[in-house]
This record gives C-alpha cells, sequence and structure tokens, in this order.
C-alpha cells in the first residue's frame, strides 16, 4: 500500500518548479500508490501542463492527485507520512507544527534543485534536525550519478526509435531570453540545410518575432530562406515530452525539460538558468564534464559539443560554433542511448525516494 504524502511547491517563476512537482507527483500516485496531496500556491501554470486542471479550484483529483490550493491556513490539516518541501519552498509553520505533534513524525523531505556537480553525492540523504521540533529534515538531491536520488523516470517509459535527419533539420527550440539566437537564426537561414525549428511558445516564440521584424503569434509558420519557423502552442507537458523525441535537436532550458531532452536520448542543447554572478556556469560546465566523458575518445564531438553550449550561454560566437557543432550530430545521435543508460544507473529518483522514505518510518 502506498503511502500518504504532502507535496509543497512554490511556484518561483517560469514552469519548471511546477513543472518537476507536477511530473513527481503523477508518478509517485500512478506508479507507487502514493496518496499525494499538491499544495501549490499558484496552480495557473499547473493548468497549462496539465489541461483539465481547474486554476480556480481549492481541491480537485487529476491523474490520481489530490491539488490543492496552498491556503493561508493549515489549521485541521493533518500531516501525511511524507512531506516533500520542494526547493526549499518554506512550509506553512502551522503545518510544521502539526507534524511534530504526530504519534510518528513524517518523514521530511528537502526536494533540491538538480545539480551535476561533484558534492551532491555527499550531501544527498543528509538530515538537518529542526531547531526546536522534535523533527528530522533530510536533503534529497537528484542528481545523475550513483549515491544521488537520480532522475525523474518513469518506469514505462520506451526507448525512442532511433532517429536519422530527414530532408530537413527538426529543431525544438524552448529557452530563455538568449543573446545568441538571432546569430543562430540568421545561420540557419543562410546555410544550405533546410532547418525547421519548432518555436516554444514565451520567451522563444518572442525573440523570434523581433528576429523577423514582423508578427509571428502561436501557429503560424514563416520562411526565411533554408528556415521555416513554425510557431507552436503551449502544449502539455506529456504532448511536449513527445515534441523532444520527434525532433532531431532539441534547445531545452531549466531542469524538467533538460532531464526530458536526455530521456529522448536526441542531441540537445541546454540553457541554464541564468543567474546575475554567472553562477550558472560551474552548473553547465559540471554537467558537461558528465555528459562528454563517453567523448573523451572523440576530442572533434566534444570540442564542438563544448564551444556551442558555452556559445548558446553566453561566452563564444553561435554562428562561428555552429557548423562544427552540426557537423557532429550524427556521432551525437549514437551518444544519446549510451548517455541515457549512464544516468539511469543511480535507479530513477521516485523509486529511490520509496525506498528512503520506507526506511525511516
Ligand atoms: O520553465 P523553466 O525555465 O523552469 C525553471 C526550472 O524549474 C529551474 O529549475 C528553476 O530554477 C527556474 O525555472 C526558476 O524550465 P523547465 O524546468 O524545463 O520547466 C518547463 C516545463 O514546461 C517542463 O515541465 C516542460 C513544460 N512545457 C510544457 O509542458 N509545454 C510546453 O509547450 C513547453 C514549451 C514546456
Amino acid at each position: 500500500m502506498g503511502l500518504s504524502c504532502d507535496l509543497f511547491c512554490r511556484v518561483v517563476d517560469n514552469l519548471g518548479d511546477a513543472g518537476v512537482c507536477w511530473r513527481l507527483a503523477r508518478q509517485l500516485a500512478k506508479e507507487h500508490g502514493w496518496a499525494v496531496r499538491l499544495w501549490i500556491d499558484d496552480p495557473v501554470p499547473l493548468a497549462d501542463l496539465r489541461p483539465g486542471i481547474d486554476p480556480e479550484r481549492d481541491v480537485q483529483q487529476v491523474d490520481g492527485v489530490e491539488i490543492r490550493h496552498w491556503p493561508a491556513d493549515f489549521s485541521g490539516v493533518h500531516p501525511g507520512q511524507v512531506v516533500i518541501e520542494s526547493f526549499a519552498c518554506e512550509l506553512p509553520a502551522a503545518f510544521v507544527e502539526a507534524m511534530a505533534s504526530q504519534p510518528k513524525a513524517p518523514v521530511w523531505i528537502n526536494l533540491e534543485y538538480l545539480s551535476a556537480e561533484d558534492w551532491v553525492a555527499g550531501c544527498h540523504g543528509l538530515p538537518s534536525p529542526h531547531p526546536t521540533l522534535p523533527l528530522l529534515k533530510h536533503f534529497f538531491f537528484p542528481g545523475f550519478a550513483p549515491g544521488t536520488g537520480g532522475l525523474i523516470r518513469a518506469r514505462d517509459l520506451p526507448d525512442p526509435p532511433l532517429r536519422n535527419v530527414g530532408a530537413e533539420l527538426v529543431v525544438s527550440l524552448f529557452c530563455y531570453d538568449n543573446p545568441a539566437l538571432p546569430a543562430l537564426l540568421q545561420a540557419w537561414a543562410e546555410g544550405d540545410e533546410p532547418v525547421s525549428c519548432r518555436v516554444a511558445e514565451g520567451a522563444a516564440r518572442q525573440q523570434v518575432q523581433h528576429w523577423l521584424g514582423r508578427n509571428f503569434p502561436v501557429n503560424a509558420t514563416v520562411r526565411r530562406g533554408s528556415l521555416e519557423l513554425i510557431a507552436e502552442p503551449f502544449v502539455a507537458q506529456t504532448e511536449y515530452d513527445r515534441r523532444l523525441v520527434d525532433s532531431d535537436l532539441n534547445f531545452v532550458r531549466g531542469e524538467d525539460s533538460f532531464v526530458r531532452a536526455q530521456w529522448a536520448q536526441r542531441p540537445f542543447v541546454w540553457q541554464a538558468y541564468p543567474q546575475e554572478d554567472g553562477a550558472h556556469f560551474v552548473k553547465l560546465e559540471a554537467f558537461l564534464k558528465r555528459y562528454t566523458t563517453g567523448l573523451s575518445g572523440d576530442p572533434q564531438t566534444r570540442n564542438a559539443l563544448t564551444n556551442f553550449w558555452m556559445a548558446w550561454n553566453g561566452r563564444g560566437g553561435i554562428g562561428e560554433t555552429w557548423p562544427a557543432f552540426r557537423g557532429v550530430l550524427p556521432r551525437l545521435t549514437f551518444h544519446g542511448p549510451r548517455w541515457a543508460k549512464e544516468i539511469a544507473k543511480p535507479g530513477n529518483l521516485e523509486q529511490n525516494l520509496v525506498c528512503f522514505c520506507r526506511e525511516r518510518l
């Protein structure tokens, strides 16, 4: 029988906080029979990720998950056996008091942001006593290597079929504001190869519209030289996952689409969430170090990928680095399945979380 679980999510900005929490909640309910209550402070992004969710309702049951609009007053709410505080979102004080007054204290998990940095495995699972109450909070780190919590991955996720580039290079584009984008679009438009770019709603479509110098509304298709641009509507998370499998090259960002692109096993480019102090480069370089380990025998591919990724994140010329990166895409097509096997080694995050909690109940 599954455990009862309260999963708390504060929507900081963008979609990934809700995206990660919704995916985790769905998986725990579907694959482990957990009774999950997802407390979210802004249900609007959730309604975008999963059409059918009504952002106006305080309580609703969707895909086996009880979705609750995070109320001001938690009095009378009985904590579950497991409490997951996502991304250190800070639980309501009354709820923490209720946790401490349970005959058996819930297993308290702090679900951390994903990082490829080496220190993560050493911190994964560490307990931290509450300063005044008889409660222990455990730091649960997703990750790419054994010793971490692993990555969220549905058990029934099929291995995608190998895909070879056809008459045109099919690209999916999901990014933050990115000064490198105009030069990349120009390189594609002026190149010899037909490129069909599926542009995600939001920052990507607005930047393309600015580059075009004309209106580029959702569902529009516009051509510039060898480049076809398709303005995609925002689609359900499950459909977005499929788009990543159905493309030759995926530009992703943040955390959840970054992970999905790796399970899709297609060549991909990640834009790390930009931070003022450039701290995102630490995360970017830590990931590249892991991801290119399997390419150590192929310095041409490793260098072409590293140079293009750094240029996409603001360090280097995107037009100069695109031809070499395009040239190694066929080799990266074979690197994707190898990398997916590598990141599956820690086991998936949901399974690791279930075991972690059962051991502490
Ligand atoms: O939206 P993001 O940039 O979210 C980020 C990350 O959560 C990051 O960790 C956090 O620090 C930052 O916000 C504040 O990118 P991410 O994580 O890929 O989340 C996007 C979600 O949106 C993902 O689940 C995919 C989903 N999506 C759709 O469901 N449909 C779509 O059409 C598109 C483009 C995305």
